[in-house]
């Protein structure tokens, strides 16, 4: 009787420490498995965001840059030097203005061959500004020298 009554201890006692052992180690299985879950699972979700935001951001910088070259009016310099215009060719956006300048001892006009700006005669280091709200070619000529010739392409 007592040697059953040992036994039963020892076999209660070693179920309860394979049922504590099991739960314990399930427990343990469990919540690794679930923290590694949502581990994965949390930079999944948190580089999928930043690649939209960083995809969304990229449109707008390409946008604000893209918003001042066209809005912004600028100008541009042409130099007249040697007898001649440079650069000759020129193309700029509807508004923006064109700044001549002599830079020869001589003096010289940027005069448009239709009227649509005339510099009239600029002696050395003097400018002549003008904006442009027109689309088209403009070509225009010194008035002195007509064999100086060069154009302003207006988008
Ligand atoms: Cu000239």
């Amino acid at each position: 009787m007592k040697n059953n009554g040992l036994i039963i201890g020892v076999v209660i006692i070693l179920i309860a420490v394979v049922l504590i052992g099991g739960l314990t180690a399930y427990i343990l299985s469990n919540n690794t498995t679930s923290n590694s879950n949502t581990n994965t699972n949390l930079p999944y979700s948190n580089t999928q965001p930043s690649t939209n935001t960083e995809t969304n951001a990229n449109p707008p910088v390409t946008n604000a840059s893209a918003n001042p070259t066209t809005s912004t009016p600028k100008t541009y310099d042409v130099e007249i030097k040697n007898f001649a215009f440079s650069p000759s060719s020129l193309t700029i956006k509807k508004g923006d203005s064109v700044r001549w300048t002599n830079r020869d001892s001589v003096e010289h006009t940027a005069t448009s061959d239709n009227n649509a700006f005339d510099s009239s005669l600029l002696s050395n280091d003097e400018s002549f500004t003008f904006t442009f709200n027109e689309a088209g070619e403009f070509s225009y000529h010194c008035t002195p020298h007509p064999y100086m010739k060069a154009k302003i392409i207006v988008e």
